[in-house]
């Protein structure tokens, strides 16, 4: 057996009334990144998730579309675990509170705490919110709804089975005191104190006999199981507890406490109060941590099917690809807070972090592997200054990237990688790879080149727990073999890629999007006729600031960065055919040539053109005009009727940035 450490992460398991949103996928894309961290970091990791099956949401549920309960929750457990699939989610067990390994033991559970006499048969009158599977008293309601999610509530008066809670809060206020992380952030820890604690805890009310879909009490089969009682156990059901194979209760010694429940703000309270006073009540170490996030917001609010706003992971996993959708979200939303979701926030951070930042620059760093050095890894020669700089900034940042992961600051962490790519990319212009392989300056253009390609593997290894498709889609292309160099302690090793290694150069990791295109139709497809984002997007346009004088429209300076303008030369230019006003050119724009169709026929023949040094729009969409393809757009001048094009001084060399 292993004698790794073990850490033991779940999310909540999620109740399949409906298709989950990016709102699910974000507990468990971060989950899951932990998870990943913790296993590269030499943990034993166990991962669950699962489904909350039971209950009378998801019984009416059933009902409204005629279905037997077990049979449309089965669809929607397909469903999800699909998504998961899709996600990369690397859970190691999920479970299902319909399975029997779980059932039976909830039923030894509620049977010896029934027993020993913390749970007790008594009458119940007060309110039940279906939708949070909550009761509430009087003056818990908030203007009489219920004080969670603002919905209606029923009466409710039956006989019941009650928890003694209050007898184990003095034990549960000492645990909290004892163990100052339990409940991160800090914050909820003191609402938990103010609002539930400190004012004194009820007894809970934890059976029901209004409807029948969840699991009988054993000794009284009249009464079902609160959901809430059923769902919690499933942490210590999945792992084994009282089960009756030996191997299963030892792999539960060997994993409870679990090390981190990760969850939203709103369920919270059950995590923290409730299911600490049901493990001191079954004997058993209470878990170590209490993660909770925020919620990913629409502009309008929460996201719900009546409001027509909500965001469905597979069109965002369809288009993009699961790793742009885990990017944005762990990138967008700074852990512990709300964040709200819209299509512009995700157009910008796939067209610049991953498309402009790295995907330019492994997509440009093996086109000049190819042109320069043949394809092959060249041998590091003599590091100079600013290699040195750059190996010491890689081990800033990889220690950034980890204090930051142990923190569960996933935004900060990203960060801290990107600052690698930054500098990379900014390496590549500061050395000009084009201008030392044209003068022929061999020695320096190999330590140029294996000093970006080795970066390119360092940041591959940071970027596992966070993209997990995208880590080895790198390794293929710098033609890695072997496992070796992608341990997460050889992030800040330079050095490590071998030379002679032939690339295999493919596909752009993350092509430039067309953001009004892109936005256009994914409104289209997730709005359905319904309150859809692209409203909003027209709404904020109207309030954009007025123009000033001589000025059609102002931009911000983050505006005008998105533009990328690039020096380079003309070395071919002919006429288009049947197309009197286009002319297709040939521009080198320093690390590579590149063609580009221009509207300027009229004013300029091909041969004037050839040698002129102009500004290229370099990040603009390519398009085909009259059949024939344009990677960009040179800048010209209007003067009256007639274009005159913007050229610069000679000694500029391509590729240069113009800023
Ligand atoms: O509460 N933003 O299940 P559930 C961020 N079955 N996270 C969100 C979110 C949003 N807009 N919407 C949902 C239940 N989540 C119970 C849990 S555990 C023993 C039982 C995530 O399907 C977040 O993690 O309503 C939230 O706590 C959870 O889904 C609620 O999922």
């Amino acid at each position: 057996m292993t004698t790794k450490p073990t850490f033991y992460i779940t999310t909540p398991i999620y109740y399949p009334s409906d298709k989950l949103h990016i709102g699910h996928a974000y507990s468990t894309t971060v989950t899951d990144t932990i998870a990943r961290y913790k296993r590269l970091r030499g943990f034993d990791v166990r991962f669950l998730t699962g489904t909350d099956e039971h209950g009378q949401k998801i019984q009416k549920k059933a009902q409204a579309v005629g279905k037997d309960p077990q049979e449309f929750v089965d669809g929607i457990v397909q469903g999800i675990k699909a998504l998961w699939a899709r996600l990369n989610v690397s859970y190691d067990d999920f479970i299902r509170t319909t399975e029997k390994r779980h059932h039976d033991v909830v039923q030894k559970i509620f049977e010896r705490l029934l027993q020993q006499g913390d749970i007790y048969l008594g009458e119940y009158e007060g309110w039940y919110c279906t939708p949070c599977e909550s009761y509430w008293t009087d003056h818990q309601l908030k203007d009489g709804k219920c004080p969670d999610c603002g919905g209606d509530v029923d009466r409710v008066r039956e006989n019941s089975y009650f928890f003694r809670m209050s007898k184990y809060v003095p034990r549960l206020l000492k645990y909290y005191e004892e163990h100052p992380d339990f409940i991160v952030p800090e914050s909820r820890k003191t609402e938990m104190l103010n609002n539930f604690l400190l004012p004194g805890l009820e007894d809970l009310s934890v059976s029901r006999m209004t409807f029948d879909w969840g699991i009988k009490v054993p000794s009284d089969p009249k009464h079902v199981v609160y959901v809430w009682i059923d769902a919690l156990s499933s942490y210590i059901t999945s792992l084994g507890y009282l089960s009756d194979d030996p191997a299963l209760r030892e792999q539960f010694a060997r994993f409870w406490p679990a090390d981190v429940h990760v969850m939203a703000k709103e369920i919270v309270r059950f995590h923290t109060i409730y299911w600490p006073i049901i493990l001191m009540a079954l004997d058993l170490p209470l878990p170590k941590q209490i993660l909770a996030h925020g919620w990913v917001l629409m502009k309008d609010g929460k996201m719900s099917k009546s409001k027509g706003n909500v965001v469905d992971p597979n069109v965002l996993i369809d288009r993009y690809g699961s790793d742009a959708l885990r990017y944005f979200l762990l990138r967008e939303i700074p852990f512990g807070q709300d964040g709200v979701f819209t299509l512009e926030a995700l157009m910008e951070r796939l067209n610049f972090d991953l498309a402009n930042d790295l995907g330019n620059l492994v997509q440009r760093s093996l086109a000049m592997l190819e042109r320069f050095c043949g394809g092959v890894v060249p041998k590091q020669r003599l590091l100079t200054e600013l290699e040195e700089e750059f190996i010491q900034l890689i081990h800033d940042a990889v220690k950034e990237t980890e204090d930051k992961l142990d923190h569960y600051e996933f935004s900060g962490a990203l960060v801290g990688i990107w600052k690698i790519v930054r500098r990379a990319n900014r390496y590549i212009d500061e050395t000009a790879p084009w201008a030392l392989h044209k003068a022929g300056n061999q020695e320096r253009l190999d330590t140029v080149m294996y000093t970006v390609l080795d970066v390119i593997r360092s940041i591959s290894v940071l970027l596992q727990p966070f993209m997990p498709d995208t880590a080895p889609a790198i390794w293929r292309q710098l033609g890695m073999t072997t496992n070796d160099d992608t341990a997460w302690d050889k992030a800040d090793v330079f050095g490590l890629l071998k030379a002679g290694t032939v690339i295999a150069k493919g596909e752009s990791l993350f092509p430039r999007l067309d953001v009004e295109k892109e936005i256009g139709e994914l409104n289209e497809m997730m709005s359905q006729g319904q309150a859809s984002p692209k409203r909003e997007l027209e709404k904020d346009k109207k309030a954009a600031v007025e123009p000033v004088q001589g000025v059609t429209s102002l931009i911000s300076i983050d505006d005008f960065s998105k533009v990328e303008l690039r020096v380079a030369t003309v070395v071919a230019a002919s006429r288009v055919e049947k197309a009197d006003k286009l002319l297709k050119l040939q521009l080198d724009v320093g690390d590579h040539v590149r063609q580009v169709v221009s509207g300027i026929a009229k004013f300029y023949t091909p041969e004037a053109l050839v040698g002129q040094k102009v500004v290229l729009v370099a990040n603009l969409q390519p398009v085909k005009l009259r059949g024939v393809e344009s990677h960009g757009m040179i800048l010209a001048a209007s003067i009256g009727d007639e274009l005159v094009l913007v050229t610069v001084s000679a000694e500029i060399a391509n590729g240069a940035k113009v800023k």
